[in-house]
């Protein structure tokens, strides 16, 4: 499957999209903050909100060219001469434009029909084409347009020479295989690349961006945590973790490494937690805890990890102190502690603490302090009332 895939471009729209979510409103030291890390993490592209969208976009958008990264900068803007060479001036490297297609967007939005559509898709393309910039045209709503009328545009706008067409799931209600079949049918009919956004309202964003580059899509665009409107889009990470998991080669001249400080930085920044279900970076990604799982993780790690959590700077974890526990994992943690447990003493701290544990879960001081203890008896001689070993009292796990 993967060899279908070829070089994956990655979009990221933390700075556009991203600033479109609920709880955004970055400051400009911020934004800057957020392109070097993607910048030093290796994405093609960072882009950034129009600026005609406030003095503030402006200036950030300047500030943000001014860094000089090695990610190219693109802004996002209408399909107006006016936006565009405001973008233009602002030194960026590519434009990215949108028109909506659709029937419903068309109405509430804009009110123009196809040909209009096209004429003005042209005029900008021209001139960006002039100015010497990277161009790619989007249809707004792709999944709510009619086919027809999409691949009339994409021809026509590839046709007039931008660098890529642009695909848009901008209610996020498509499906894989409807992702694949309108992708194909893009494919065939453009000679440009194709970059996919999809947003994540029916939970297909990643999966969606994915099945965009197997029918042919080449940039994919992301947002570091997902973030935008409503409940936003395909997540960096999320499409890393994707990609690595069908062939490490498609993600490895990334700084994977930087994915959770990067998630974490951002996630500060919103002042929200970084998702307990992101890939890689949630606190849990790499957490194992029914005792089936843990011993056979400690046997061979591969048994329930698809991603390598030292790949991507993170460590495994393995949780002791639940009624889920099992021997083999209290075992290696006492091995751990240098105390060897008889068989015995195995079985009876393991059902001490599933029994303490249907009353509360016990933190790993907890477990080491009643293995410790345990120890201390094999050293002493037999405890007469091995039921009775008391428990730490320390706090429940953070
Ligand atoms: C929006 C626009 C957009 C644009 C995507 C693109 C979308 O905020 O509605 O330029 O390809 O989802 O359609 O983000
Ligand atoms: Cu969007």
């Amino acid at each position: 499957m993967a060899g279908e895939i070829g070089n994956v471009r990655i979009v990221d729209s933390t700075l556009r999209e991203g600033e479109q979510f609920a709880q955004a409103h970055f400051t400009t030291a911020q934004k800057l903050e957020i392109a070097r890390l993607l910048d030093a993490f290796g994405v093609e592209y960072i882009e950034h909100t129009s600026p005609v969208a406030s003095p503030q976009s402006e200036r950030d958008l300047r500030a943000l060219v001014g860094l000089g990264l090695r990610a190219r900068i693109l802004t996002h803007t209408r399909c107006t001469l006016d936006d565009v060479r405001r973008a233009v001036d602002c030194g960026v490297h590519g434009v990215n434009l949108l028109f909506a297609t659709s029937e419903p967007l068309r109405r509430a939005s804009h009110g123009r029909t196809l040909d209009q559509i096209l004429e003005q898709a042209a005029a900008c393309i021209a001139w960006l084409r002039e100015a010497g910039v990277e161009v790619r045209f989007s249809c707004e709503d792709a999944f709510r347009s009619d086919v027809a009328d999409l691949l009339r545009i994409y021809s026509a706008v590839d046709a007039l020479g931008v660098d890529r067409v642009g695909i848009a799931d901008t209610v996020g209600i498509a499906t894989p295989r409807q992702v694949e079949r309108l992708v194909s049918h893009v494919r065939a009919a453009v000679r440009c690349d194709i970059e996919w956004h999809g947003h994540n309202d029916g939970g297909c964003a990643i999966a969606n961006a994915y099945a965009a580059l197997e029918a042919g899509a080449t940039h994919i665009d992301t947002t570091v945590l997902g973030i935008g409107e409503r409940n936003g889009i395909a997540s960096l990470s999320g499409l890393i973790a994707r990609l690595y998991l069908s062939d490490p080669a498609l993600v490895g001249r990334y700084r994977l490494e930087l994915l959770p400080r990067l998630d974490a930085r951002v996630a500060e920044m919103l002042g929200i937690e970084i998702p307990f279900n992101a890939c890689i970076t949630s606190r849990t990604a790499f957490t194992h805890k029914a005792g089936l799982h843990t011993n056979a993780v400690l046997r061979d790690p591969r048994a329930y990890e698809p991603l390598d959590p030292g790949v991507f700077g993170c460590s495994r974890a393995v949780l002791l102190g639940h009624r889920l526990t099992g021997r083999h994992a209290i075992a290696h943690r006492a091995q751990t502690l240098g105390v060897t447990l008889s068989d015995e003493q195995l079985q009876r701290i393991t059902r001490e603490i599933k029994a303490h544990a249907d009353q509360r879960p016990l933190s790993d001081a907890e477990v080491d302090a009643l293995i410790l203890a345990l120890a201390e008896e094999r050293r002493a001689p037999a405890n007469p009332h091995p039921e009775a070993t008391s428990w730490s009292t320390g706090g429940l796990p953070a």
